[in-house]
């Protein structure tokens, strides 16, 4: 991995920012699960994405004034009795080399120094996504600048949402990014992969969910960018699905949710099966409706093109589907228009993927869907869920969930799909299934 991104990026950011801005970045603190034990730690997105730092308790703070621009880390001290039980840290003296910053500084001292890193500066930036307690940190010491007013010092006019900046910056993904997108999708394919190998009638949800987990970790995640969703029978039904301890039933489908993170990076990829190797009619004829959905949404991905194209495409296909196979009755338009599919597809056919798995950036520009542009990443996953208490459509399709999902990178002349390489078509699912 390019070790020069983390100063680009930082550049990037520093290119967008008014002459007189503190810029405010925290990795965050590690979460207390109980007792003196802790959920295992990741670091904002934010943070990574321009640090590629991932150690607790760290801020990053850039300044820019019309002479210059600093870039300063705050960071835990070294500690040999604290290393010794919690890991090493990098350490002040190691951090201005190893993070190419200006200077590194004492957490422990960052109110006293935000003091005057944000003497006579006009904008303090912060997430506002992230920020509450941060700024009832910082507004004290706003007070403190603004009883120093005699002194000839000038205190922050007003605090700044950095996510219409930084976010915007990370929607587009430079080629470390891409790189990293990439691995995710490939090594989620690889889980997907083993979870089909092992499942079988008989098996429970989290024995195939360990399966995938285990391929992810086996070959360098960190972690699961989400929840994995390993859902059998009507469990598909339930959009978040992650008890994952239910048996696995012959004549049902599984769906399959699931994503490895690759050097900060998610991987999101949806895959739906029968369990026991064959479709069976009703489950046949939904999932190539929502394959055929997706192909639709596929054949217009491509820069300039509206955002929530893909979905409407989506919507479009699987609510003509949903005519034709009698689970809906009317016009097409009427249905469309009234939204009439919703109970059975109540979702968007995709989101931003990134350092997040639901990534962030704005969807809507001034009120409209903005175009798709190179370098932006997505997802495209529409699905069917009948429930299994609707009464209003034969038994037949009753508890049928699917989801077909796939990640895709927007280049200039369309799309590259990034998790390609699983079964898609129903002859080859079964194809698949039967040689395994
Ligand atoms: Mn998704």
């Amino acid at each position: 991995m390019s070790t020069n991104i983390y100063p680009q990026r930082r550049q990037m950011l520093f290119d967008t920012l008014p002459v007189g801005s503190l810029v405010v970045v925290p990795s965050g603190s590690e979460q207390v699960r109980n007792r003196d034990t802790g959920y295992s730690f990741r670091a904002q997105s934010d943070f990574y994405y321009l640090t590629g730092f991932d150690e607790p308790d760290s801020v990053l703070i850039l300044c820019k004034t019309a002479d210059e621009q600093q870039c300063r880390i705050c960071l835990r001290p070294k500690n040999p009795e604290r290393e010794t039980w919690d890991g090493l840290r990098l350490g002040i003296d190691a951090a201005p080399s190893h993070l190419q910053v200006d200077s590194a500084h004492d957490i422990g001292e960052l109110d006293k120094l935000l003091a005057d890193w944000l003497a006579n500066k006009a904008y303090l930036w912060l997430s506002f996504e992230q920020s509450s307690d941060w700024t009832t940190r910082l507004l004290p010491i706003i007070g403190q600048l603004k009883r120093r007013i005699r002194q000839g010092v000038e205190a922050p006019k007003g605090i700044h949402d950095l996510d219409g900046l930084l976010h915007e910056q990370r929607l587009i993904k430079d080629s470390v990014a891409q790189l990293g997108l990439t691995q995710a999708a490939q090594v989620t394919v690889a889980g997907h992969v083993a979870a089909m190998k092992a499942t079988a009638v008989g098996r429970y949800e989290y024995q195939v969910q360990a399966a995938l987990e285990f391929e992810c970790r086996t070959q360098g995640a960190a972690r699961q960018a989400f929840d994995s969703i390993v859902a059998g029978g009507k469990n598909a039904c339930i959009l978040h699905y992650h008890e994952n301890n239910s048996l696995l039933r012959d004549g049902d489908l599984l769906l399959i949710d699931a994503g490895a993170e690759i050097d900060g990076y998610a991987g999101d990829c949806t895959h739906t099966f029968p369990i026991n190797g064959k479709f069976n009619k009703a489950q046949a004829a939904l999932y190539d409706l929502v394959l055929a959905a997706q192909q639709a949404a596929f054949a217009v991905i491509r820069p300039d093109i509206p955002y929530n194209l893909p979905h409407q495409e989506a919507v479009k296909t699987l609510s003509q589907g949903l005519l034709d196979l009698g689970l809906l009755q009317g016009d097409l338009n009427s249905i469309i228009e009234q939204e009439s599919y919703k109970p059975f597809y109540m979702h968007q056919t995709g989101h931003w993927l990134g350092c997040d798995v639901h990534d962030v950036g704005a969807y809507k520009q001034q009120g409209n869907w903005r175009p798709l542009q190179t370098g932006m990443a997505l997802t495209v996953e529409p699905g069917l869920y009948i429930a299994p208490d609707n009464t209003t459509v034969a038994e037949q399709w009753r508890g049928i969930g699917i989801r077909i999902e796939d990640s895709v990178l927007v280049t200039p002349t369309g799309y590259t799909c990034l998790t390609a390489g699983l079964p898609r078509k129903r002859s080859e699912i079964e194809a698949w299934m039967q040689k395994a």
